[in-house]
């Protein structure tokens, strides 16, 4: 397999490179150093004891490893306080003691006989675009970029976008591609992780048909018998540091030193198109507008008929309504760059929406 590093620039250097090339983190990955080192949260959440007094009453869940890409792996998890997941990681010598009766999914002996610590990576901070913690990583992208993340209405309802990520040595998350198109980050606040990254043109590769992904540390499996033709991007991720992974780009990541990183998903002009056209998002909110039907008939009277909406899907329905939210905004907002790109997300709505063959009332 032809391995090729991902390269590692400063901030400035990375302000000169993206601004010559919008496209960049869509054709490889990059590590810009250096940035972070502004946010008050680079010094106060690589801290346990000023993590555990901020977050320490929420729950989350850990699990072994973060999640699973292949259907053979197998996962054990807990629920959790923050606080007492912070004690497992200061002391996970006393992990039996400390999750005695959490056990979700599997056993303390499973979890022992698999071998990799638990991963607290679902801590849910953030619930909507003008949270105060977004003060505490600001900048949360290095200059030239630009986040269109806050006008896109329901962003941070329908996904969690913004997670603070504690891990062991050991830790594991699986090669996967994240949802919703977005661009990732994950920032280092403390300790080193390695990455392992697959270019969207070499998923065929290393994902099955039926969606099971490879797992980079084997030389090769029979599953996946054109592995070996794949490019893989590797790095490390050293404290102060910032891995960008572009839409669609398979991701691997192993903590290699006791870590606190910050992950965050974002939208910005060059993947629009690829958010508005995703499913993921769309799903979530179709179901939920069909677990409140009312809300439809408040916000937006007339748009359905009780047969019309049982005969959509919930992409389908999820992309409609929110088509109509958009243009909602849009008859409220004067001008602007917000009005420019919620016409931009709308235009791409109604480009995806285009092939939906339905009537629906004027
Ligand atoms: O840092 C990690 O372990 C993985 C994070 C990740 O995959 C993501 O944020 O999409």
């Amino acid at each position: 397999m032809r391995t090729r590093e991902i390269p590692k620039v400063s901030h400035k250097e990375f302000k000169e490179l993206a601004s010559e090339n919008p496209s960049l983190l869509h054709e490889n990955p990059w590590i810009v150093e250096g940035y972070i080192r502004e946010w008050s949260a680079f010094e106060e959440w690589r801290d346990f004891d000023k993590l555990r007094a901020t977050f320490g009453h929420l729950e989350a869940f850990a699990k072994a490893p973060n999640f699973i890409t292949h259907r053979k792996s197998s996962l054990v998890s807990v629920k959790t306080r923050f606080d007492q997941y912070l004690d497992y990681i200061e002391h996970p010598e006393h992990a039996e003691h400390i999750y005695e009766d959490c056990w979700l999914e599997g056993s303390f002996e499973e979890f022992t006989r698999l071998g990799l610590p638990l991963y607290c990576g679902t801590l849910r901070m953030i619930h909507t675009a003008d949270d105060p913690l977004f003060r505490q990583v600001d900048p949360i992208l290095p200059e030239p970029l630009k986040s269109w993340n806050h006008v896109l209405p329901y962003y941070y309802t329908l996904f969690n976008h913004f997670w603070l990520l504690v891990s062991l040595p050991g830790a594991l998350t699986p090669l996967h591609t994240d949802n919703n198109g977005t661009i990732a980050l994950i920032a280092q606040l403390r300790g080193r992780k390695r990455a392992t990254l697959f270019s969207p043109s070499d998923l065929q590769h290393v994902r099955t048909t039926r969606g099971d992904f490879f797992d980079p540390n084997l030389t090769e499996d029979p599953e996946f018998p054109t592995a070996s033709l794949a490019t893989r991007w590797h790095g490390d991720i050293d404290e102060g540091e910032v891995l960008f992974v572009g839409t669609n780009w398979a991701h691997h990541v192993e903590t290699l030193e006791t870590s606190v990183s910050v992950s965050f998903d974002f939208v910005d002009k060059t993947n629009l198109a690829a958010y508005a056209r995703s499913n993921a998002w769309a799903s979530a909110f179709g179901a939920r507008l069909r677990r409140k039907p009312e809300l439809i008939k408040e916000k937006m009277p007339g748009l359905f008929t009780d047969r019309s909406l049982s005969e959509l899907d919930d992409v389908t329905l999820g992309r409609l309504v929110m088509k109509e939210v958009v243009q909602q905004g849009l008859d409220r907002q004067p001008g602007g760059e917000a009005r420019s790109v919620l016409r931009s997300y709308h235009s791409e709505l109604s480009r995806t929406l285009e092939p939906v063959a339905m009537a629906l009332p004027a």
